[in-house]
């Protein structure tokens, strides 16, 4: 199943928490065996790169690469970001992807998360959400209550005076976070302050895919992404990786495709 073939509208569940909190838990997403695929391509990232093909050696390819846009993500961030250009180029971009193995103890980043305004803010007009840099995680272990994944305080997307010092640690009371079976996936605007708790499972470690995406014109994070990479996918996945342009008025060519001229740098 692909997004090329499935176009399931964000639910009014979806727009309405997303909007109040500035995030979404959407569980058990991925089957078990596409799970298990990912997890050991993740590992094996880590562990043993050398053995991986190195067209397949980044966390948004080999078993992975079906993440990007899977048929549930699409739903979503063509709801908050941006509705397809084309029926073979979607509007919003894929721009940065890394995965994340904690162990027990290990801590991630300190709060965080822009509460911008311009292009990667988070705004809402005429009933559209415009999410601005936008992260999708993918949870490729159980995470259960306590164990410590990203936590977030919720509404700090439209907050409207700067976040305390005493809110913006570790320890906030304010902090907030989800439990979900593995293969379920996290959305959430980089505008609502967030942290990479420390990790507390006895039972297996933290195994995550933190993908980025933006609305069509704007990037934040440089790509850095070879071009074999991304010629690997379908087309219209390799279209999420296409230049941040509108029209070629020169060549009468609107930015519906990707090719090795036209990606994202
Ligand atoms: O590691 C985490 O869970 C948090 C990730 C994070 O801070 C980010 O994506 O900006």
């Amino acid at each position: 199943m692909t997004a090329e073939t499935v176009d399931i509208p964000m639910t009014d569940e979806q727009r309405f928490v997303f909007d109040l909190k500035g995030w979404i838990c959407i569980p058990s997403v991925l089957s078990d065996v596409e799970t298990e695929a990912i997890r050991q391509h993740i590992t094996q990232l880590k562990t043993d790169p050398e053995s991986i093909d190195p067209l397949e050696r980044y966390s948004l390819a080999g078993p992975a690469q079906i993440l990007l846009d899977h048929p549930v993500v699409v739903s979503v961030l063509r709801g908050i970001l941006e509705g397809d250009r084309s029926d073979e180029c979607y509007g919003f971009r894929c721009e940065n992807s890394f995965s994340t193995i904690r162990k027990k103890g290990q801590t991630g980043p300190s709060p965080h998360g822009g509460h911008w305004h311009g292009p990667h803010g988070y705004r809402v007009y005429r009933d559209r959400i415009y999410s601005g840099l936008t992260r999708v995680v993918w949870e490729l272990n159980p995470v259960e209550p306590g164990d410590g994944p990203t936590a977030f305080i919720s509404g700090t997307h439209k907050m409207n005076f700067s976040l305390p010092e005493s809110y913006n640690k570790h320890d906030s009371p304010l902090l907030e976070t989800y439990s979900c079976p593995a293969g379920s996936v996290v959305i959430f605007t980089e505008n609502t302050t967030h942290a990479g708790m420390t990790w507390n499972s006895n039972k297996h470690d933290r195994i995550a895919i933190l993908n980025c995406y933006n609305a069509g014109l704007v990037q934040y994070h440089k790509m850095n992404l070879p071009y074999e990479v991304v010629a690997a996918m379908p087309p219209k996945r390799q279209t999420l990786f296409r230049g941040v342009w509108q029209h070629d008025f020169a060549n009468q060519q609107p930015n519906n495709f990707f090719n090795e001229e036209n990606m994202t740098l």
